[in-house]
């Protein structure tokens, strides 16, 4: 669970960096949106901090291979179409708030956790991201859809990759 803690804060910052890129091309339309992702994120970073420092977990530590794995395909989609970059936007949300969520009731320890991405105001955000992608995708090409479609599957398979990882401390 440490090894987690700190190396999904470690994902969290380059996600932070990923979600401005994807505000960057955006219509202004899908801002108010992303603005509530991008603040959520800010009290997301502090907040993980604490944590890690009420357990004295130093947060100074370099990614694991598959945290980088993960932090290089978000820097490789945002050079995608829009589309693209708002379905990965919401796959990756959505991983967290399905994961978290069919995993309560967790244990007392992991309950702020399983919250934070299992709340029904977080649910309620991602339900707003699958719109926005949807709206940008009805409005692509076939191939950009495909793109799309690929993307997802790459996430669902880093998700997996990244639990594996903490789990066995290798990777
Ligand atoms: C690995 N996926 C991973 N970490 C997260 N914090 C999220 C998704 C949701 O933000």
């Amino acid at each position: 669970f440490f090894t987690w803690l700190v190396q999904d804060y470690l994902f969290v910052v380059e996600f932070t960096r990923f979600s401005g890129r994807v505000l960057g091309a955006a219509p202004p339309h899908h801002f108010d949106v992303l603005l509530g992702g991008l603040a959520a994120l800010k009290d997301e970073l502090s907040w993980f901090r604490s944590e890690a420092s009420a357990r004295q977990l130093s947060l100074a530590v370099p990614p694991q291979t598959t945290c980088q794995r993960y932090e290089a395909f978000m820097r490789s989609q945002n050079e995608r179409p829009y589309a693209v970059q708002a379905t990965v936007l919401w796959a990756i949300e959505r991983a967290y708030n399905e994961g978290w969520r069919n995993a309560m009731p967790v244990a007392e320890v992991y309950e702020p956790f399983a919250n934070r991405w299992g709340n029904a105001e977080f649910t309620q955000y991602v339900h707003m991201l699958a719109s926005q992608a949807d709206e940008a995708l009805e409005q692509s090409a076939e191939v950009v859809r495909q793109e799309a479609e690929q993307a997802v599957l790459e996430v669902a398979e880093l998700e997996k990759a990244f639990w594996d990882m903490a789990f066995g401390e290798k990777g």
